[in-house]
């Protein structure tokens, strides 16, 4: 930031905050991630100076020859990753690769059958203030109330009485697997298109520790910052028959320039997340969340579903005597970043929630292992027990700090030059 230090101070000293707010704290919000330097390298480039609507070849602008090559580059790279058909690297974010998807696919008030919010879907799934819940006619599936993940029989009986014209899979707080083989029978029996937002565990699927949904749908999006561990964005993936369909929601459909720095940037972590350590990285991301979760349930935590198969630990609070939101401040206050969340059958509003939602990504991106998991879970509990005791939060996060400074992150970002 050598430059930046000299043209523009208060940035600077914003940015150099938040390297020390990534490097000082436990990051365990599941949709978060750290970028590797090569793809900060190439997300700050100059690519960020070309306009280049259209497609690789098939531009608007001159000059598009390098940009040509990175998106092609991201595309390749993807296909490969994902084993798909037809990858489309422009979504500006997830939302946006959501967007195209039903643009695609439906007309403004066909019917939609996608996952509650309350039981893990996310907003573009249908919430009502949401443009999916504006202009679709929105079904919503839950999880069973006793094991709290899906219930697949009941899927299908929604699906056979309401006949939607698409079925969303995936979420942003369900721990658990997702069966997409189930999901694709349950659309061919109602002659509905499966759509799957596979955002959160993208590069657990990419490393094969999670099932693919790729062979099953229609459509697959993601975002490619969680799990993933590139810069934010999205994609969509799809069958070859939707190629042109999707490309032209995308663009001139919903966006205008695609962000060439950001595409270039996914292709450096689509390389990265072909690689043989990112599979060793995807599965300890998965023993830290399974370790995170047994610890949290010894301090008399309630996980929901039990327990959990990827990079997401659910948990509620209510025997703690504190809401999602106020432990959310609490842990803030000991180092500990978590987002507040709804649990499956919350009574709670979505602005209080009865939940925190924990995610292993970023931790395990810093190396740390089951050991750290265990470290952790205890700092969560005692923070809990001691939300009015400041000094105590105080002594809790110089311990959260003696943990992150052995596991430092950026190390060189972090010198003052
Ligand atoms: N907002 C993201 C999350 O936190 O899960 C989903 O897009």
């Amino acid at each position: 930031m050598r430059y930046l230090k000299n043209i523009d101070p208060e940035i600077y000293q914003v940015i150099k905050n938040e390297i020390k707010r990534q490097e000082d704290n436990l990051e365990l919000i599941a949709s978060e991630n750290f970028t590797s330097l090569g793809v900060l390298d190439a997300t700050g480039s100059v690519l960020t100076n070309k306009y280049a609507e259209g497609y690789p070849g098939r531009r608007w602008y001159g000059g598009c020859i390098n940009v040509d090559q990175a998106e092609q580059l991201a595309i390749e790279r993807a296909k490969k990753l994902f084993g798909a058909e037809h990858v489309n690297v422009q979504p500006h974010s997830g939302t946006q690769a959501n967007m195209a998807v039903y643009f695609a696919a439906l007309k403004f008030g066909d019917k939609i059958l996608a996952m509650d919010l309350s039981a893990g879907g996310h907003l573009t799934h249908g919430h009502a203030h949401n443009f999916s819940g504006m202009y679709y006619n929105v079904l919503s599936y839950g999880v069973n109330r006793k094991s709290e993940t899906l219930d697949y029989d009941k899927i299908r009986e929604l699906a056979k009485r309401h006949k939607p014209k698409l079925i969303v899979a995936g979420a942003s707080a369900y721990p658990r697997k997702i069966d997409f083989k189930k999901f694709r029978q349950i659309a061919n029996s109602v002659g509905a298109y499966l759509f799957v937002d596979m955002a959160h565990i993208a590069g657990l699927v990419a490393a094969g520790v999670h099932p693919t949904p790729v062979p099953y749908a229609d459509f697959v999006t993601s975002t490619t910052h969680k799990t993933l561990r590139g810069p934010r964005g999205g994609i969509v993936i799809c069958k070859k028959e939707f190629a042109r369909k999707i490309d032209t929601e995308i663009f001139p459909g919903i966006q205008g320039g695609p962000l060439m720095h950001v595409i270039a940037a996914k292709a450096v972590a689509f390389r990265e997340a072909a690689s043989v350590k990112f599979r060793v990285y995807q599965r300890q991301i998965v023993k830290n969340a399974r370790e995170l979760a047994k610890a949290l349930a010894l301090e008399d935590f309630r996980i929901i579903s039990g327990g959990t198969d990827t990079h997401l630990v659910l948990v509620d609070l209510s025997n703690k005597r504190i809401t999602g939101r106020d432990a959310s401040l609490v842990l803030e206050k000991a180092g500990i970043t978590v987002n507040k969340n709804l649990i499956p059958f919350d009574k709670k509003s979505a602005s209080v929630t009865s939940g925190i939602r924990l995610g292993t990504s970023a931790v395990t991106t810093r190396r740390m292992k089951e050991f750290h998991m265990r470290k952790i879970a205890k700092f969560i509990s005692e923070a809990i027990e001691s939300s009015d005791d400041e000094k105590k939060l105080e002594e809790i996060r110089k311990e959260v700090l003696v943990l992150t400074r052995k596991s430092p992150l950026y190390p060189k970002l972090c010198e003052d030059k």
